[in-house]
């Protein structure tokens, strides 16, 4: 941000337009235009209401909602910085985490939290359509962007129909390329729900976010092209780098 132009002419006194409203609209085209990146300092509100010739409340109000909106954040002892963009997930696509990350010129990581192999659980029976004597794998991963943690995925494959998967390394792979390439498998369609929940602990501490952060609860069930169930998944998106994307016709 340029401090030091002459800021008390950007915001106009003599409209309805409140002067809070008018600070926040011209941060939010200063981050839209570029000229404030992702990890920027804001100056203090003692510096932008000295700037601006408008009282700390104001600016404090103009910060605050921009904060709420997740387009800044605040750091306690450090200060307010501007946001990493947030990530727009189409809806109505299905792709793989790798894919999604590399559209957007990201590298995709991911990091085994935990492998195992279980006999199904009921639940598990039903989702994955298989006896109780069958073996499940579950996979849980830290997913992450350019390094930075985005998401923790707890996926369930079949090892029936997946035999020797559970003697990969999952670890920086895709689990659908890898599906599709050696089994023979289109990963064909899905069907999702969302929620909004709040961080645990440990969920906090691998998201390398604050303990009840706002979260998106996903869970996804996958299915081939003659509609058998390939995987069950659970995921915690972090609520501050994610948004849903939706194209609506009429
Ligand atoms: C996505 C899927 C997840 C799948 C993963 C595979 C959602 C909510 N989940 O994250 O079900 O296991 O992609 O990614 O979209 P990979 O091929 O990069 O391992």
């Amino acid at each position: 941000m340029k401090v030091g132009d002459d800021m008390k002419f950007v915001l106009n006194k003599n409209t309805p337009i409140p002067l809070y409203y008018q600070l926040k609209q011209w941060i939010i085209e200063q981050i839209e235009r570029g000229d404030l990146k992702p990890g920027d300092v804001i100056p203090s509100e003692r510096e932008l209401s000295e700037e601006f010739e408008i009282s700390r409340m104001t600016v404090r109000q103009a910060l605050t909602e921009l904060v709420n909106e997740g387009k800044l954040v605040r750091e306690r002892g450090k200060g307010t910085f501007v946001a990493e963009p947030k990530i727009s997930q189409d809806l109505f696509r299905l792709t793989s985490f790798s894919e999604d990350m590399k559209s957007r010129g990201m590298t995709p990581g991911a990091s085994v939290i935990d492998v195992t192999v279980n006999t199904a659980s009921s639940v598990l029976q039903k989702h994955l359509n298989v006896d109780a004597e069958d073996k499940v794998l579950i996979i849980k991963r830290l997913r992450m962007a350019d390094d930075k943690p985005m998401a923790l995925e707890t996926a369930h494959f079949p090892l029936s129909k997946f035999p020797g998967l559970d003697e990969q390394d999952f670890n920086n792979m895709s689990i659908y390329q890898y599906i599709e390439s050696h089994y023979n498998t289109a990963i064909s369609s899905a069907s999702q729900s969302i929620e909004v929940g709040l961080a645990n602990e440990t969920e906090a501490k691998l998201l390398d976010i604050s303990p009840n952060s706002p979260i998106l609860l996903i869970e996804r069930m996958t299915y081939d092209g003659h509609r058998q169930p390939i995987e069950y998944v659970t995921s915690v998106y972090r609520g501050d780098r994610y948004k849903l994307y939706v194209e609506l016709k009429r």
